[in-house]
């Protein structure tokens, strides 16, 4: 076994109570990781572990395995010390939301993500930045201790692989398909796990339809900017991944951005490229992410506003 995975098998052992969470607004990747690794635990060291989020946990997310074991997170006491807090793709400390109590009590911390981090939070960091999702880096940490694994625990791996994957498509590494394949090979139904996801509300899609269809364009077509009013953004689902999706099939779109209007001076940033790196840009905007798609939440600044910056930060790219 690996050092550090060790160390990881030791603290569960000697651990009576675990927390484990993510960042807030869980996507698939973040959800779904923090369920297999509370059914890893379970399974493999008969421990039940606290399960929690913060925000909101989309429609397409309502059916997949274990879905009810994440709790939200002021069902639980998060003064309660502890003995080992799990935090997988968070990406950072301000990104976790509700749940940083608990972790900030608890006696030991590990951490278990795949986004690129400066600051990292825990005394164990089990961290690959290279990896396609942190269902990737829970996969090998695994396979590395030996765990045991039952089918419900390899959809939820294989649904953060895709999820954050977009189906496969952002997929970096040749491991990402070996991992899917080992997946598969135990048991997992892909179509399934995509149906299972086909789950959101009519309105929830149109309003994205409706936001794809109003879109802008600048710079010869380089960059789609879409947005979405205070009034729609009520009926979303999600992070709007269907808006981003049409408009990147358009010839010629290289950037798309997405503006969302959650609160009248709060607007939330979704950047997607298919040509340079567009992470510096996410946090200029005092978000981040990955170099292919990033994100930010500005505060204290209107829809308007944030569009014109937008646009000035694309001017030359
Ligand atoms: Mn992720």
């Amino acid at each position: 076994m690996k050092k550090n995975v060790k160390i990881f098998d030791e603290k569960l052992r000697g651990a009576k109570n675990i927390v484990i969470m993510a960042h807030k607004n869980p996507d698939g990747d973040a959800l779904c990781s923090v369920l297999a690794m509370a059914r890893l635990i379970e399974k493999n060291y008969g421990k039940k572990c606290v399960c929690l989020y913060d925000g909101n946990v989309p429609d397409y997310l309502d059916n997949v395995p274990l879905r009810n074991r994440a709790l939200y997170w002021d069902k639980v006491k998060t003064s309660k010390s502890f003995d080992v807090a799990i935090v997988l793709d968070y990406g950072a400390e301000h990104q976790i939301g509700g749940p940083i109590d608990a972790l900030k009590n608890a006696k030991f911390v590990v951490e278990i993500d795949h986004h690129k981090n400066d600051k990292p939070i825990a005394d164990l960091c089990l961290n690959d930045a290279t990896a396609d999702a942190a269902a990737i880096v829970l996969y090998n940490i695994m396979r590395d201790a030996g765990w045991s694994a039952d089918v419900e625990t390899l959809e939820l791996l294989a649904i953060g692989i895709l999820t954050d994957t977009g189906n496969f498509k952002f997929a970096k590494k040749p491991e990402t398909l070996s991992v899917m394949s080992d997946l598969v090979r135990g048991g997992v139904i892909i179509r399934n796990l995509v149906e299972i996801m086909n789950n959101k509300s009519r309105k929830a899609i149109l309003v994205e339809a409706r936001a794809a269809g109003n879109a802008e364009f600048f710079y010869r077509n380089k960059l789609a900017i879409a947005t979405i009013s205070r009034r729609d953004y009520r009926d979303m689902d999600g992070r709007g991944e269907t808006v981003l999706n049409i408009l990147g099939q358009i010839k010629g779109v290289e950037y798309v951005v997405l503006l969302k209007e959650q609160k009248e001076t709060q607007i939330g940033i979704s950047i997607r490229s298919r040509g340079a790196a567009i992470d510096k840009i996410a946090e200029s905007f005092g978000g981040g992410g990955h170099a292919m798609a990033a994100g930010a939440v500005v505060r204290g600044d209107t829809l308007e506003n944030v569009k014109a910056k937008i646009i000035e930060a694309f001017k030359g790219m």
